[in-house]
C-alpha cells in the first residue's frame, strides 16, 4: 500500500505502509478507532450486514466479534448491537450500491433491494429495472427526468438509465422487428403513479410517432378522463376511479394512426355518496367554479357548496389545483378531440341535472310513510336541464309500477322515503355513468384509426391496484378479482412461459417455484360453487340478503384453503397480495344495480338529446339489467347479466387481447402514505414489492436465460460479422461460430432445439457491433453515391 500521491515530491511516507498489520493501518475504519479494545477481532475480516431493528427497519452494520450464535454489530452512527448470528442478512459490496438494476445485487435479500432502491430515490433515481420489470417510486415532486430533450437521448439510445421512455421505446421496436402488438401494463396501489406513468409513456409514443397531429388528440383525452373519472381520495388527490386501457395505433412506417380506449368500471356511487376529506369528480367543482357567466345562468349553477352531492364530505378544494382553470383546460381538450359546442353544452347540463337531482327533497304524504319530492327549485331545475315533465319527474321519483298477479296487472306503488331517496340517487348514477361511456365513445369516433388501419398497436393499461382497507366492499372484491387475473398473466408470462419455453427448446433448467394463484381465481371463478356464481344467483333469488349471501359463502366454501367465513356478514379472502376481509353489506345490490324500467321511460320521454340517448343505450344493453315485471316479492329479472359477471367478461376479453401481446410491465411504487416527497417508508415498500413479485422476478429471472432468439435469426442478424470462412451454412453452426468470435462464455448461454437462450445483458455486444458496422456501412455507401453523383 504506498502512496502515489505526487504532490509531496516523491517523498512518500511510509511510516504504515510498511506494517502489515491492517488494524494500525491509517485507513482504519472509523470502527476500529471507536472500539479500541476490538483489535483482535477487528483483524478478522470485517462482514457489513443487514439489521433488522425493533421498529422493523433495516440498517447496515459492521460485525466486530461474533461468539457461538450471537453476533456484536455496529451501526452507522457508532450504536452496538447484540443479535443471533442467525438473524443476520449479507449487504452487498460497495461498488454495487444504487445499481440500476435489481439483477446486478450479488445479494438479493429484501433489506438490499429496499436499500438499493431507497439509496436512487434519494437522488432522484426514480427509475430501477428488476430484470425484465421497471420499477418506479413515485417522487410526489417535479423531478428533472422529462421532456423533448430526455425523450430525444432515449430516441438516440445515448442514455442507459432505466426509465419509462426506454420500455417504451422497446416496446416500439419490437412492435416493429417483430411484428407483434405490445403491451405496457402498469400496476401498483392507490396513489403509486399509475397514471402519470401511462401519461409519460403516452408521451413518448407521441413524440416517437407524432406527425399527422392525432398524437396530440389522443394526449389531450387524458384532461378529459380525469375530470370525469378521478376524484380527490383520501389517498391521492387525483385518484382514477375507473380502470383504462388505450391501444394506440400504428402505421407502417411506425407512425400513430389512431387509438381506442376501453374503460372498465367505473366507481357511480361516488356521485350520490363520498366520506369526508374525499370529493366527487373533479368535474362537478371544475363546473362550478369555471363556468362562465352565461353557461352559469342557464344551468342555474351554483356554489359546489350548494349541491348536497357536494358538500356531504365537506371538501371543495385540493390544494396546488385551480378547478376554474382547469375548466378551461377540460374544454379546450373536447374542442381538440371534436366534441362540438352544443354537445359540450349539453355534456354540462347533465353534470347540472345530476348536481340539482341531489338537492331534491321529500315530504310524506299519507300515514303510511309514502313520500313526493318537494316542488322547489331543485326539482324545476332537474325538469328543465333533463327537458322532461315535472310531474313525470315527479312521479317516477315517488312511485314504483309493478305488475302482479296471473293476469300481470299494473298496479302503482307509492315509495317510502328510503325507496325514493335510492330511486333518485340510481337516476343520478345512471345519467352519470352514461355520460362517461357516452363520452368515451365520443372521444373513441374523433381517435378511429383510419381503413389503412395495419393492426399494429401499443396498449396501456393503467388499471387499479390491489386494495386492502379497513372496511372492503364489493368495489374492493371486483378490483381485487381484477388484479389475481393480471397477476396470473404476469406469473403465466414471465415464469410460466419461461419454464415452458425452456422444457420445450430441450434446455436443461432447474424449475423454479413461484406463487400460482390459480386457486384464488377458482375461488372467484368457479361454477356452481365460486365466489361470483354464488354472489349472482343469491342476487337473482328475491329473497337474498347480504347475509344470507354470506352464509352460503361459508356453506359451501369454508373447506377452500383461500376463503375464511367470518363472523356476521364477512368473509376473508387469501389473496396473493394478502388476505382481505369483505364486508357483505351493498353487496346484492350493487351487483344486480338495477335500474327501475320508469326510469328508463322518464329519460326516453327527455326532449332533450343526451337522456334520450342513454335510455336508448339502457335498453339496448342486453347486458343491463332492468326491472320491469317485478313480482309481488320484489324479484329481478334474471335474464340480464349481473355487475360481476359484466365485468367478468371484459376482463376476459381484456385477458386474450393482452395474452396476443408482448407485455412490457411497469411496478409502481408509492414510498409513503402521506402524498409527500422524500419520504422513504421500508415497510410500505417492502409491502408493495412483495405484493407485485417484483423479488420473485429477479430471482427467476437471473436464474434463467431471459433472452432467446431462433438460430435462423439469429445467424441472419448477425452471420454478416463473422471474420472467418465457417464450412457449414446451416444456421446452427453460424451461430455457434458468432459465439465463438464474440468469446461468450459457455455459461451465458445455451443451445437449445429451435433456439439460443442466453442471460441478461449477452446480446448487447453482439448488437453494439451490430449497430456500428451497419452505420459504418451505410456511410460508406453513401460516400459512394456521392462520389458517383
Ligand atoms: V390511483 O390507483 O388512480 O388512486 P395512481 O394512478 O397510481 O393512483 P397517480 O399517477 O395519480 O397515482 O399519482 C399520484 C400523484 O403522485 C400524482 O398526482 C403526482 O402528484 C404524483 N406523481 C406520480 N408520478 C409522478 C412522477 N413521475 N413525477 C412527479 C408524480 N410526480
Ligand atoms: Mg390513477
Amino acid at each position: 500500500e504506498i502512496s502515489s500521491n505526487g504532490d509531496n515530491n516523491g517523498h512518500n511516507d511510509f511510516k504504515d505502509t510498511t506494517n502489515t498489520n491492517p488494524v494500525r493501518s491509517p485507513k482504519k475504519s472509523h470502527v476500529d478507532s471507536k472500539w479500541g479494545d476490538t483489535t483482535p477481532y477487528a483483524s478478522k475480516k470485517i462482514v457489513q450486514s443487514w439489521v433488522q431493528l425493533p421498529d422493523g427497519n433495516w440498517e447496515l452494520g459492521t460485525t466486530i466479534r461474533t461468539f457461538d450464535n450471537e453476533s456484536l454489530l455496529v451501526l452507522d452512527e457508532g450504536k452496538v448491537l447484540k443479535v443471533k448470528t442467525e438473524t443476520l442478512v449479507p449487504a452487498n459490496p460497495d461498488i454495487l450500491v444504487g445499481v440500476d438494476d435489481l439483477m446486478q445485487l450479488s445479494y438479493l435479500n429484501e433489506p438490499s433491494v429496499l436499500y438499493n432502491l431507497q439509496y436512487r430515490y434519494n437522488q432522484d433515481m426514480i427509475y430501477t429495472k428488476a430484470g425484465p420489470v421497471l420499477v418506479a417510486i413515485n417522487p410526489f415532486k417535479k423531478v428533472p427526468l422529462y421532456g423533448n430533450d430526455y425523450i430525444e437521448a432515449y430516441k438516440r439510445k445515448s442514455v442507459q438509465n432505466p426509465h419509462v421512455y426506454a420500455i417504451t421505446d422497446t416496446a416500439m421496436r419490437e412492435m416493429i422487428r417483430d411484428e407483434v402488438n405490445q403491451s405496457i401494463i402498469i400496476s401498483g396501489e392507490s396513489g403509486a403513479g399509475k397514471t402519470e406513468t401511462a401519461k409519460i409513456a403516452m408521451q413518448y409514443l407521441a413524440a416517437l410517432g407524432g406527425g399527422s397531429g392525432i398524437e396530440y388528440e389522443i394526449l389531450k383525452t387524458n384532461p378529459i378522463l380525469e375530470a370525469f373519472g378521478n376524484a380527490k381520495t383520501l389517498r391521492n388527490d387525483n385518484s382514477s376511479r375507473f380502470g383504462k386501457l388505450i391501444e394506440i395505433h400504428f402505421s407502417e412506417t411506425g407512425k400513430i394512426s389512431g387509438a381506442k380506449i376501453q374503460t372498465f368500471l367505473l366507481e357511480k356511487s361516488r356521485v350520490v355518496q363520498c366520506s369526508e376529506g374525499e370529493r366527487s369528480y373533479h368535474v362537478f367543482y371544475q363546473l362550478c367554479a369555471g363556468a362562465p357567466p352565461t353557461l352559469r345562468e342557464k344551468l342555474h349553477l351554483k356554489s359546489a357548496a350548494e349541491f348536497k352531492y357536494l358538500s356531504q364530505s365537506n371538501c371543495y378544494t385540493i390544494s396546488g389545483v385551480d378547478d376554474a382553470e382547469q375548466f378551461r383546460v377540460v374544454t379546450e381538450a373536447l374542442d381538440i378531440v371534436h366534441v362540438k359546442k352544443e354537445d359540450q353544452e349539453r355534456v354540462f347540463a347533465m353534470l347540472a341535472a345530476v348536481l340539482w337531482l341531489g338537492n331534491v327533497s321529500f315530504t310524506v304524504v299519507d300515514g303510511e310513510n309514502h313520500v313526493e319530492p318537494v316542488l322547489d327549485e331543485g326539482l324545476t331545475n332537474v325538469a328543465t336541464l333533463l327537458g322532461c315533465n315535472v310531474e313525470e319527474l315527479k312521479l317516477a321519483l315517488s312511485t314504483r309500477k309493478m305488475r302482479v298477479g296471473k293476469r300481470n296487472d299494473t298496479i302503482v306503488q307509492k315509495l317510502t322515503l328510503a325507496q325514493a331517496v335510492d330511486t333518485r340517487d340510481a337516476l343520478a348514477k345512471s345519467i352519470y355513468s352514461c355520460l362517461f361511456d357516452w363520452l368515451v365513445e365520443q372521444i373513441n369516433k374523433s381517435l378511429a384509426v383510419g381503413k389503412r388501419r395495419t393492426g399494429r398497436s401499443i396498449s396501456i393499461l393503467d388499471i387499479y391496484g390491489f386494495e386492502s382497507f379497513e372496511r372492503n366492499s364489493f368495489e374492493q372484491f371486483s378490483i381485487n378479482y381484477a388484479n389475481e387475473r393480471l397477476q396470473q398473466h404476469f406469473n403465466r408470462h414471465l415464469f410460466k412461459l419461461e419454464q415452458e419455453e425452456y422444457i420445450q427448446d430441450g434446455i436443461d433448467w432447474a424449475k423454479v417455484d413461484f406463487e400460482d394463484n390459480q386457486d384464488c381465481l377458482n375461488l372467484f371463478e368457479k361454477k356452481p360453487l365460486g365466489l361470483q356464481s354464488l354472489l349472482d344467483e343469491e342476487s337473482t333469488f328475491p329473497n337474498g340478503t347480504d347475509l344470507s349471501f354470506a352464509n352460503k359463502l361459508k356453506q359451501h366454501l369454508d373447506s377452500n384453503p383461500c376463503f375464511r367465513g367470518e363472523r356476521g356478514k364477512a368473509f376473508t379472502v387469501r389473496h396473493y397480495a394478502g388476505e382481505v376481509r369483505y364486508e357483505t353489506t351493498g353487496f346484492l345490490e350493487k351487483n344486480r344495480d338495477l335500474l327501475h324500467v320508469d326510469t328508463i321511460q322518464l329519460l326516453s320521454s327527455c326532449t332533450c338529446h343526451l337522456p334520450q340517448a342513454f335510455a336508448s343505450s339502457l335498453l339496448n344493453q342486453s347486458d343491463k339489467p332492468v326491472v320491469g315485471a317485478l313480482h309481488k316479492s320484489g324479484g329481478a329479472d334474471s335474464q340480464k347479466l349481473s355487475v360481476t359477471t359484466k365485468f367478468k367478461g371484459q376482463l376476459f376479453l381484456l385477458m386474450q387481447r393482452l395474452e396476443n401481446t408482448t407485455p412490457h410491465f411497469i411496478r409502481c411504487i408509492k414510498p409513503n402514505n402521506f402524498q409527500s416527497p422524500g419520504t422513504y417508508n421500508q415497510g410500505l415498500v417492502l409491502q408493495q414489492l412483495r405484493c407485485c413479485g417484483v423479488l420473485e422476478v429477479v430471482r427467476i429471472s437471473r436464474s434463467g436465460f431471459p433472452t432467446r432468439m431462433s438460430h435462423q435469426k439469429f445467424a441472419r442478424r448477425y452471420g454478416f460479422l463473422l471474420l472467418d470462412h465457417v464450412a457449414s451454412q446451416d444456421p446452427l453452426s453460424v451461430s455457434v461460430a458468432i459465439l465463438h468470435q464474440f468469446n461468450i462464455l459457455p455459461e451465458m448461454y445455451q443451445v437449445g432445439y429451435t433456439k439460443l437462450f442466453f442471460r441478461t445483458g449477452q446480446i448487447g455486444v453482439l448488437e453494439d457491433t451490430r449497430n456500428h458496422t451497419l452505420h459504418g456501412i451505410l456511410r460508406v455507401q453513401s460516400c459512394f453515391r456521392g462520389h458517383q453523383a
